[in-house]
């Protein structure tokens, strides 16, 4: 019902696409590099009327942007609990996150779902999969849906290989055997990251020439389509080229986006107008 309510909602309501606006990054990259570009976006009213005006599906924040919005707009649009952060203070090639709230702290705001941030490819990877499988184990028992950010990053894995595409892959992999029902990964590239997927990808010869080719491919990686996969939109990106990747990932079979500095970082007229693109695209009004 959780999972109904998100796919329900807003402008993409009934097409199975999702548009998700995430503001955690004042934890995850601070405040003033994250809000700077946009002053009003320090205020946590600002996103939840941003998400509410551009029709999202869903607004994920963590605990304290959720709760300082709770008594003006529960109900109002669904709302993701992100209950771990991780932030930039301390320099670490292999990251991990912090819980910073709970499932009776989702439950108390009303939330539809709990987000959960995984890092494949850090030394700290296997508590974090620990971690999930307790929260998404009690989450789940109380009928909320679990939406993981799955990242590939850490010490195992070059610059490139975060965002390769045999690495994606296994990302989206690993979040829908760890029982996400939502899995948000970023684009992926052509790179082939660990040599032995390499050779299958050359000697099957797995199409992943475009990008709407690699959507795919991600998609297949998790299970086939019975999970949904979703795009991070990445750091501010020119509205052409970002409408491009929204484009490729529709025409893959992507089940949409979880854009967040592409749209608080833009004011709040250009940033209605790229989400408002962004549905059309994903429902089928615009090519
Ligand atoms: P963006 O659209 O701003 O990339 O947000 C998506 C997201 O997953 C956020 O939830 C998170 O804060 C951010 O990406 C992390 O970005 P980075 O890859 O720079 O750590």
């Amino acid at each position: 019902t959780n999972l109904a309510r998100m796919l329900e909602h807003g402008r993409l309501g009934g097409t199975g696409k999702m548009l998700i606006l995430p503001v955690d990054q004042g934890f995850e990259h601070g405040p003033a590099r994250s809000f700077g570009p946009n002053p009003p976006a320090y205020d946590p009213h600002y996103h939840f009327e941003l998400a509410l005006a551009a029709g999202c599906s869903a607004y994920a924040a963590p605990l304290g942007f959720l709760e300082a919005g709770a008594r003006d707009y529960a109900g109002r649009i669904p709302l993701i609990l992100k209950l771990n952060n991780h932030d930039l203070l301390a320099d670490e090639d292999d990251p991990e996150q912090a819980i910073t709230g709970s499932v009776a702290d989702a439950l108390r705001l009303g939330a539809c779902a709990i987000g959960f941030t995984i890092y494949p490819g850090s030394a700290h990877r296997n508590a974090m999969y620990g971690q999930i499988r307790e929260i998404a184990e009690e989450a789940k028992s109380a009928g909320l849906a679990v939406v993981i950010w799955s990242y590939a990053r850490g010490s195992a894995l070059s610059k490139e290989g975060e965002t390769a595409i045999d690495v994606i892959g296994y990302a989206a992999q690993i979040a829908a055997q760890l029982g996400a029902h939502i899995i948000k990964v970023k684009l992926p590239t052509a790179h082939i990251e660990q040599p032995a997927a390499k050779k299958v990808y050359e000697s099957t010869g797995i199409p992943i020439g475009t990008a709407a080719e690699r959507v795919r491919h991600v998609v297949q990686c998790a299970f086939s389509g019975r999970r949904i996969v979703i795009f991070s939109g990445g750091a501010q990106t020119e509205e052409s080229k970002f409408l491009d990747e929204i484009r490729a990932i529709q025409a893959g079979g992507g089940f949409g986006s979880i854009v967040g500095r592409n749209a608080f970082q833009r004011s709040k007229a250009d940033a209605l107008k790229l989400l408002g693109q962004i549905t059309d695209i994903y429902s089928g009004r615009a090519g």
